[in-house]
């Protein structure tokens, strides 16, 4: 066995990034050639993505690292789930809106005007967030004008190779999928008004997607096949737990908190229902039986306020650093708590659900981040036992992958909370699953995930953060 290269295109709520992956002869390791931020834009008629910088950015990241690695065998895309793009006559007809633009509420009254939610659930599976696709396309006008509509990983895909497809995990988290046979499930788009025609043909991750168009190859420098990953990058991220048992849980932690086990049947309960647990598709037929909490994105939208308040640059780091060293009561509030889900003014929303619930706001910027941590955390720690009860799997540790296991502060108090082990790492586990499935495709033989999860274990390490007993007098539980 050699080692193979390939580009992992791995796009977030804030970053988005170009990597090379190497693996083979027990290597797995990545080399980031680009990180671009990109975000929403507001524009006359709601929020959206900034799609047409996004595009340029992966074109020229991919053209860096065909540039800085020839030997390059194929591109992956993975990003944020339920998103997507209209698609007429070639052309994609307009700027992608983004998932937390308000005007999806209107979408979820009418859906479940046709479709109540317990019966969605059962076709579904999945966990009611009011921007899941079938909400969005409901009310887009758009929609009737198109001849396609893909997700981002997909239009982008298409926008490279020509070849309309839909990838199955991020396809999952459209609404649209049957929980149990995994196809477009034709009837209840019927029944909710979309028409059909617009749902392209499903693809499992490993699958060639199509190989670049022959202007893009003469720009990237190579022609190259684009393959199908975990397209959603929650379903790359779970790849690439280093999962060692079944009765351990993940948290993928970004600007969300995606916190749950994988599966291999679906627990299709009213419990679960109620708890509001999704059964996203996996990587290899697998269940992400998992539950939204806001992660990062409460930190890094209150130093958004924060730094326009200052005119002068907030250090995260810093911050962190003073609230760890906090050694008074902070009170928890709810993470998801709606009014936290839209771009703005955190700090005050957040002291507004403080002082809601009768408690103190903190005092000082410090003691502030440190309520948002415990909080997330507390909310962590509840989903892991809800997971845990739901699914009957008596959990023992917990895997912390994304950008939030960095964060020492939230592993520590996700443990604490959580009263397990919470193991951080690997940091980069989105682009890592994307590189793994790739080089399987490419080596075309079976391997099993716990294999490639074996491989992960292998090379990177994880920090470990055991649970110690909490101080009553720090902690101000709800
Ligand atoms: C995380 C994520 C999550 C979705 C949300 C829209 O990036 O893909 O799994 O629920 O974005």
């Amino acid at each position: 066995m050699s080692v193979r290269a390939v580009a992992a295109v791995d796009l977030g709520a804030t970053s988005g990034r170009v990597m090379i992956g190497r693996v083979g002869d027990g290597r797995l390791d990545l080399e980031l050639v680009s990180r671009f931020p990109h975000g929403s834009v507001e524009r006359a008629d709601g929020l959206h993505w900034d799609f047409g910088a996004l595009y340029e950015n992966v074109l020229e990241g991919l053209a860096e690292a065909v540039r800085r690695e020839p030997a390059i065998e194929s591109i992956g895309i993975d990003s944020w789930a339920v998103d997507y793009g209209l698609i007429a006559g070639g052309e994609l007809l307009a700027e992608p809106f983004h998932y937390r633009d308000e005007r999806t509420a209107r979408g979820v009254g009418e859906v479940h005007g046709s479709i109540p939610f317990p019966e969605l659930y059962t076709r579904n599976g999945l966990q009611f967030l009011p921007f899941n696709t079938l909400y969005q396309y409901r009310i887009d006008e758009r929609v009737a004008d198109a001849d396609t509509a893909l997700l981002i990983p997909d239009l982008i895909a298409f926008l490279l190779t020509g070849v309309r497809a839909a990838e199955r995990t991020n396809a999952s988290t459209t609404g649209l999928l049957g929980v149990g046979d995994g196809e477009w499930d034709v009837d209840l788009a019927t029944r909710i008004g979309i028409p059909t025609r617009v749902l392209p043909p499903l693809l499992d991750p490993g699958a060639l997607i199509g190989s670049l168009r022959p202007e893009l190859a003469e720009r990237i420098g190579r022609t190259l096949p684009v393959v199908a990953v975990g397209s959603h990058d929650t379903a790359s991220a779970v790849v690439a737990v280093p999962l060692s048992s079944p009765s351990a849980a993940y948290i993928s932690c970004g600007t969300w908190g995606l916190v749950g086990l994988e599966l291999t049947e679906p627990v299709l309960t009213e419990a679960a229902r109620e708890a509001n647990f999704t059964h996203e598709r996996g990587v290899d037929g697998r269940y992400r039986f998992l539950h939204n909490v806001t992660g990062l994105w409460l930190l890094s939208e209150s130093v958004r306020a924060w730094e326009a308040e200052d005119g002068a640059s907030v250090d995260l780091s810093e911050l962190l650093v003073g609230a760890s060293a906090v050694s008074h009561q902070v009170p928890l509030f709810d993470a998801n708590d709606p009014s936290l889900s839209a771009p703005g003014d955190m700090p005050s929303r957040i002291a507004a659900l403080i002082r809601e619930a009768g408690a103190a706001v903190p005092a000082s910027r410090a003691a502030f981040a440190r309520s948002i941590v415990e909080s997330i955390a507390a909310a962590f720690a509840e989903t892991v036992r809800t997971a845990s009860t739901l699914s009957g799997r008596e959990v023992d540790v917990i895997h912390l992958v994304g950008g939030g296991s960095l964060n020492a502060l939230l592993c520590q108090a996700t443990a604490d909370r959580a009263g397990l082990p919470v193991l951080a790492g690997p940091v980069e586990a989105t682009a890592l699953g994307n590189v793994l499935v790739q080089w399987r495709a490419l080596e075309g033989v079976d391997i099993e995930l716990e294999e490639l999860r074996a491989l992960v274990a292998a090379t990177h390490p994880v920090r470990r953060f055991d649970p110690v007993t909490p101080d009553p007098g720090r902690m101000h539980i709800r």
